[in-house]
């Protein structure tokens, strides 16, 4: 067992859970009010919506409206995409005071529930990851061979032989960060938007030292909704894998940015 951080109690931190949304409208009230219902007591949601066509954004600035404390959003105008929605998240989380920042789909493929377990491990931890492959987690039982193969094709094969990576799930979107991981990083060197965000986010963990625990997660499939995986983000994602690797090859421990470096 890791040494504990004195610094950090676990579960009563500034919480900031970051949910990207793009035609979410029929799942975003229903996450939210799932959060909520957690009762953690200093946690808030930032929602980052795309612009979403089918007005997840008003519904967003509705919840914002019954829940002026805890429920936040940024409206993207910019060029759409997965990782640059995040990565305005975070910035913004970072600015909120946040001690803890979750990242998690709006779909219910990342339930809730699992917060309070992510948080209990986030002493041993830099990121603590939800984690499908590890033993006791799960993946929903309506997946097809051919989605188990790819999902399995790209965790156990190519993230693991093209990057190393140390992790079992190197594609988990459903994280928890410590502020100081996040500040540690490098945010403007990340350039993946797509799906690949994730790798990228773990390949740059993996080679700036950081503590990964992965907890057991089941992942339900989308409840309602459309999936936004097109042709054209799988093909970045086999693109980007050599990319990512050949543009953070230097980066060392001791490249992790300081807190001066970090707010600038
Ligand atoms: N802001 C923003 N959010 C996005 C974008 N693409 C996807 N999302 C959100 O990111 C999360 C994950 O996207 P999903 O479409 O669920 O991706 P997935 O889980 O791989 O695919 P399915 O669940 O099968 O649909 C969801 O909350 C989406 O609404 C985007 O371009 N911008
Ligand atoms: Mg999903």
């Amino acid at each position: 067992m890791s040494k504990s951080n004195p610094h950090l109690p676990n579960d009563n931190i500034d919480l900031v859970v970051v949910i990207p949304t793009y035609n979410e409208a029929d799942n975003l009230a229903n996450i939210v009010a799932e959060l909520l219902a957690l009762d953690l007591e200093r946690l808030r949601i930032l929602i980052v919506d795309d612009n979403s066509p089918d007005g997840t954004g008003q519904i967003a600035d509705s919840l914002v409206a019954l829940h002026p404390d805890c429920v936040h959003v940024i409206h993207r105008q910019g060029r759409a995409g997965l990782g640059l929605s995040y990565l305005d998240g975070f910035r913004q989380a970072l600015r909120m005071g946040a001690e803890g920042i979750v990242q998690m789909d709006a779909d219910f493929s990342h339930s809730p529930q699992y917060i309070p377990v992510l948080l209990a491990h986030l002493r041993e931890a830099d990121v603590v990851v939800g984690s499908r492959y590890v033993p006791g987690g799960s993946l929903d039982e309506h997946w097809g061979w051919w989605r188990h193969f790819l999902s399995w094709w790209a965790n156990s094969i190519y993230t693991r032989v093209l990057l190393g990576l140390p992790v079992k799930d190197g594609t988990a979107g459903f994280k928890l960060w410590r502020r100081a991981t996040l500040e540690g990083i490098d945010l403007d060197s990340i350039q993946s938007n797509g799906y690949v965000f994730q790798v990228e986010m773990a390949y740059v963990c993996k080679r700036l030292g950081y503590r990964v625990v992965e907890v057991p997660i089941h992942f339900e499939d989308r409840r309602i909704g459309r999936s936004k995986m097109s042709v054209p983000v799988k093909i970045e994602a086999a693109l980007r894998t050599f990319e990512i690797r050949w543009r953070h090859r230097h980066l060392q421990p001791q490249d992790r940015r300081t807190l001066v470096a970090a707010t600038r």
